[in-house]
């Protein structure tokens, strides 16, 4: 019997990879995200390898991420895998300068939305006392940089989760693990920097970043792993890259 994976953000970049990896390998999936005919075109491409069910929720939404969860079609009600992607950067300013409404909304997706899926998804875990929840943090997580602040603030917050709950969930014999990318090539510079595509291409120039399938190979080598086996926290970077600052351009 298949697995069956809800993957949060999977209309773009990680989660979109993460997708096309899983479900070419016969995984089932949940594909969550607000552009509906991107999870259409999703299901489209997928539905030949596996079963895949697009479901369409902000995950800002509390009661609709619940109400969307729970209403899910019998075959796909048992979560084996959530893979907690959905998120962004919103802005990249000095802290004196920042946006209240950049702040609340990488706050309410990155950290507040993460929550709400995971309170979703989490009791029938602890009820068949098995499950995997991949959180997608960032090496925005483990190190700040400048005008980094409410972002970096938003993955140290999905760091701590991931240790919160890896402690909590012990008992009850899920894995827990996050994988903390560096600089991936997605959609991610276009929405911190509000459709200014010539300032979001400049940050993957002069140097090869990580491509989202980077990312993918590693979460489909990470859900492979016998079940003793747990990837608790894993940093992935370009090898161009040594910290979030420190990048070797060939310009
Ligand atoms: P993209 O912008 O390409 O993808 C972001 C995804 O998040 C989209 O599928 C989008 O779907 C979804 N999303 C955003 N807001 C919401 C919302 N309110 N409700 C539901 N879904 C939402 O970026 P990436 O693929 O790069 O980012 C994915 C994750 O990886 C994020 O958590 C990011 O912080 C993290 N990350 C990215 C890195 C990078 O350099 N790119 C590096 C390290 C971590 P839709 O708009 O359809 O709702
Ligand atoms: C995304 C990578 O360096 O832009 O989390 O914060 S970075």
């Amino acid at each position: 019997m298949s697995k069956t994976v809800l993957i949060t953000g999977a209309t773009s970049g990680i989660g979109k990879a993460i997708a096309q990896k899983l479900g070419r390998n016969g995984f089932r999936l949940i594909l969550c995200g607000r552009r509906q005919e991107r999870l259409d075109a999703l299901q489209r491409e997928l539905g030949e390898f596996t079963q895949v069910h697009p479901l369409n929720f902000d995950v800002r939404e509390r009661d609709a991420v619940q109400e969307k969860i729970a209403g899910l079609p019998k075959e796909f009600q048992t979560i084996d895998i959530l893979v907690n992607n959905a998120g962004n950067a919103h802005g990249l300013d000095l802290i004196q300068d920042g946006s209240l409404d950049d702040w609340d909304a990488m706050l309410d997706i990155n950290v507040k939305g993460l929550l709400y899926v995971s309170k979703a998804v989490l009791p029938q875990m602890v009820e068949r006392k098995t499950g995997h929840i991949i959180n997608i943090g960032s090496t925005a997580g483990k190190e700040v940089y400048p005008r980094g602040n409410v972002y970096c603030a938003s993955k140290f917050a999905v760091d701590a989760i991931n240790q919160g709950m890896r402690i909590d969930l012990n008992a009850h014999g899920i894995r827990v693990g996050a994988i903390n990318p560096g600089l991936v090539q997605t959609e991610f510079s276009e929405v911190r920097f509000k459709g200014d595509t010539d300032k979001a291409d400049k940050v993957y120039q002069g140097y090869q970043p990580l491509k989202p399938e980077d990312v993918a190979d590693i979460v489909h080598f990470v859900v492979s792993r016998p079940y003793h086996v747990n990837i608790a926290d894993l940093v992935v970077m370009s090898t161009a890259q040594a910290s979030s600052t420190i990048v070797k351009k060939d310009l």
